[in-house]
């Protein structure tokens, strides 16, 4: 019998190709997307789509019990969040609620309405903070000290999981995700931002590129390789929580430094530093060991940094050439 998912934040980057993905292994797809004042550009990662969708709220209990009720999935991924670090800082308290009270709203429905479905929790690399183990990694036991509001409402949701699955014996497991990047990804995250400007310079279309920190380190993979993670993290027969990631850094110049370079420019020239993109506090390193899911799970991630690059400035440079 087809299986049911229920996505949250199915209009995402994630949620959009988590989408495509189960419905490509034969899955009946359904979601919940926010009331929005224009529904012109809320939906188009995931146009066309044959899935089912309902308006639904991470904050509205409500909401979230009838999502659960009308679609009885047998999957649940709960990827919707306030998914942008800085813009933690500037609305807190929004970020909490959705990323933190709403992942309980979300077990609590699951625990009530559909307690033999497997549930998936988007966590994130942002919870280690500041926090790296001796070797330069991060991995599923090392400690989480947050730097954001985004990084402490995201402890609250793995922890909440954690216990969920313990006390009430639910499949309710976390997926430790470090950076992950396509050209659906919004455009005011770092990759996109960088590809889109330097794009743009490249056609005389701007001359300067405004940033914030460039020494900061991340680990970037493909948002396609990482659905596939979440995907197999339910299939198990036992909840566990992975960390998923590539496993190579590169610091925000050394990004620059290769998108800028592709087109044949020289990123020095045209990047200037504005105030306004620094952050309050800042997490300057992240690298992923995964060891756990590539050998328990087989996962194997198929995009290399490179790729992943060369495909986000493909895109750009075709929505230039056709306006
Ligand atoms: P994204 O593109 O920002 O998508 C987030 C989705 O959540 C959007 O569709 C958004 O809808 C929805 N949402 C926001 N607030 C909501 C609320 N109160 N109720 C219901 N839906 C709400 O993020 P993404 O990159 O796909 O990431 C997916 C998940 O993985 C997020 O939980 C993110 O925190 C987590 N994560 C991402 C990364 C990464 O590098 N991409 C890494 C680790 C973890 P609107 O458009 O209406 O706001
Ligand atoms: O920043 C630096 C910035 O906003 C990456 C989310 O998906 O991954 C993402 O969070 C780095 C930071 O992603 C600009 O200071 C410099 O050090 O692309 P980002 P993020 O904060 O790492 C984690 C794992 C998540 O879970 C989140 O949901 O780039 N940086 N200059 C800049 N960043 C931005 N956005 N804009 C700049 O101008």
């Amino acid at each position: 019998m087809k299986k049911t998912a229920f996505i949250t934040g199915i209009a995402g980057q994630d949620g959009s190709y988590l989408s495509e993905y189960l419905l490509s292994l034969g899955y009946r797809v359904t979601g919940i997307v926010r009331r929005n004042s224009t529904v012109e550009h809320q939906r188009d990662r995931i146009y066309g789509l044959p899935i089912e969708l309902e308006y639904g709220d991470l904050i509205d209990q409500g909401s979230i019990e009838r999502a659960m009720r009308l679609f009885k999935p047998d999957e649940i991924y709960n990827l919707g969040a306030q998914s942008h670090v800085r813009i933690s800082s500037d609305i807190p308290h929004f970020t909490v609620q959705t990323n933190a009270m709403g992942v309980l709203n979300m077990l609590e429905a699951f625990r009530h309405i559909v307690p033999n479905a497997k549930f998936y929790q988007a966590s994130s690399s942002e919870m280690f903070g500041s926090a790296v183990d001796e070797d330069g990694y991060q991995r599923e036991t090392t400690p989480m000290h947050p730097v954001s509001p985004y990084g402490c409402s995201k402890v609250f949701g793995y922890n909440i999981v954690r216990h969920h699955r313990n006390a009430y014996k639910l499949f309710a497991a976390n997926g430790i995700l470090f950076n992950h990047e396509s050209p659906r990804r919004g455009s005011n995250f770092v990759t996109n931002k960088v590809v889109k400007g330097a794009v743009e310079i490249s056609l005389g279309l701007a001359d300067k590129l405004e940033m914030g920190n460039m020494d900061s380190f991340r680990d970037w993979g493909h948002s396609k390789d990482y659905v596939r993670a979440m995907h197999l993290i339910l299939q198990q027969d036992k909840p566990e929580d992975y960390v998923v990631a590539t496993g190579e850094t590169r610091s925000v110049r050394e990004m620059c430094e290769y998108v800028f370079g592709k087109l044949g420019l020289d990123y020095q020239a045209y990047v200037t530093q504005n105030p306004k993109f620094l952050r309050p506090e800042e997490l300057p390193y992240l690298r992923g060991d995964s060891k756990k899911i590539r050998t328990e799970l087989k996962w194997v991630p198929e995009y290399s940094f490179e790729n992943l690059m060369d495909e986000m400035i493909a895109h750009w440079q075709e929505i230039y050439s056709t306006k």
